[in-house]
């Protein structure tokens, strides 16, 4: 390799380190490559100023992973995604830092059987451009191939303390704390923490920690930036912090960036042509595969000529909320929605198991589903199958979703963003006795 040339504000140590930075960049060298050079350079080491070892430390690659506590669903997950972004943008400031997108797996609700569904990488739900025109994402295996291997240095289990609000006092902290669960790893024979870690069993990790943390996404800048000085750093719970700026103009460009896979919006929009006689072009919605050129004016799209229905089941059900209707209950509502909107299609997503689904065709035989075939489902998995039943809600003339369900609010915000009529959108079945029936919130779209 030919060495270029030493520039004269470089003292001779940062020339080498900026040749071996470059490198990583490039992809040529592995930065644990680099901690092996900078492990030989260890006797000089200590001559060179502390405030170019700050400068060489911001240089390189650093990598944040995290995951979110196992029960929660996909939707949840989507809304950690943003929270995570935001804090990597803060972390960007001084440093450069990268997101390692979570392999999607193991979720309760995905339980179509005999098919495989774990270390399921980003790229077949969401489209990578995208979400990179935002801020710069890997997928897991790509972390694995550029780092060197299988190997996360820090884990950071998240954690809430375990003494609660003091005084019920609200404030933003965060200490290093002994763990209040049980740890969900444990030491190997060679002293490495093994666990889930998406499936990838050959992950290895050299710290777990707890932390406790109550405050926003963004405090915990600072501890990563100062006090940590692992290339690679994976928060666990993730969920356990808050977004920097719930609906702010950060969160609506990281939710945007947030595109479905080109596949499923594809095959969504071909039922739509198929079943609902619905095209963006009669439905008058402005769609550009560059979601930074989205920007559509709230009432100007019109929809297609259904009525789109989420309702959500299973465990929504089971424990009895009085906020979700029976289905008689939901069936009303559709029917008089239909009168009230003069529309005769409705498209029902749901998550009702199969006696429901029958009863449901039974006293709404108008209904349209997409119902994949075991090839399809095998194809797209539960996690894709959910996502063309969200495409095509978010494209109905009229959408009534679920209360506090993330699946409709996910809906809403995507048709927020093709610029629906807040008034068609932001609506939710009411339980058969519910008293005070609110209505969603509507979160205005910021750009
Ligand atoms: N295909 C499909 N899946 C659904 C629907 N409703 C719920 N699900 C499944 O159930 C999960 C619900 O969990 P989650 O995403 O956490 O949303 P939430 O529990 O409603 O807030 C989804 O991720 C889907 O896997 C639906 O209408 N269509
Ligand atoms: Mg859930």
């Amino acid at each position: 390799m030919d060495w270029p040339a030493r520039s004269p504000d470089l003292n001779p140590i940062e020339h080498i380190w900026d040749i071996m930075s470059r490198s990583i960049h490039q992809r040529h060298v592995a930065p644990q490559t680099v901690q092996e050079l900078a492990d030989a350079l260890d006797q000089v080491w200590e001559k060179i100023p502390q405030e170019t070892i700050r400068h060489l430390i911001r240089s390189m690659p650093r990598y944040l992973l995290y995951d979110v506590n196992p029960p929660e669903g996909f939707n949840l997950r989507r809304d950690v995604y943003i929270r995570m972004a935001s804090l990597v943008k803060t972390l960007r400031r001084h440093g450069d830092w990268v997101l390692v997108l979570p392999p999607w797996g193991r979720l309760y609700h995905w339980q179509s059987p005999d098919i495989h569904q774990t270390r399921i990488p980003w790229g077949e739900f969401f489209s990578l451009t995208s979400l990179q025109g935002n801020v710069p994402v890997i997928e897991y295996e790509e972390f694995i191939a550029e780092s060197g291997g299988p190997f996360i240095e820090q884990v950071l289990v998240l954690q809430n303390y375990a003494e609660g609000w003091t005084d019920g006092k609200w404030e933003e902290k965060v200490n290093e704390r002994p763990c209040v669960e049980r740890l969900m790893y444990s030491k190997d024979k060679q002293g490495y923490y093994r666990g889930w870690f998406w499936g990838y069993e050959e992950t290895r990790c050299v710290n777990v920690t707890c932390l406790s943390a109550q405050g926003h996404a963004s405090m915990l800048a600072p501890l990563l930036q100062n006090n940590i000085t692992s290339t690679s750093v994976m928060l666990d719970r993730a969920e356990t912090v808050l977004h920097d700026h719930y609906a702010g103009k950060d969160y609506w460009n990281t939710r945007r960036s947030m595109v479905f896979a080109k596949h499923l919006r594809l095959l969504g929009d071909e039922f739509r042509a198929k079943y609902l006689n619905s095209t963006d072009e009669q439905d008058q919605i402005v769609y550009n595969e560059d979601w930074t050129l989205i920007k559509n004016k709230l009432g100007s799209a019109r929809g297609g000529p259904y009525l789109g229905v989420h309702l959500r089941r299973k465990d929504f059900i089971w424990d009895h909320r009085e906020d979700v209707p029976s289905l008689k209950g939901a069936v009303k509502k559709i029917m008089s929605l239909m009168k009230k909107t003069k529309l005769d299609r409705v498209f029902v997503a749901t998550d009702a198991d199969d006696e429901e689904l029958a009863e449901l065709k039974r006293m709404l035989p108008e209904m349209t589903r997409f119902e994949p075939t075991w090839e399809d489902l095998e194809l797209l998995k539960d996690g894709g199958v959910a996502i063309i039943d969200q495409w095509i809600c978010a494209h109905a003339r009229f959408f009534i979703g679920t209360s506090v369900s993330t699946f409709s609010f996910r809906i809403h915000e995507e048709r927020e963003i093709l610029g629906f009529e807040p008034k068609t959108t932001y609506n939710r079945f009411c339980g058969d006795s519910e008293k005070e029936c609110e209505q969603p919130t509507h979160w205005k779209i910021v750009y």
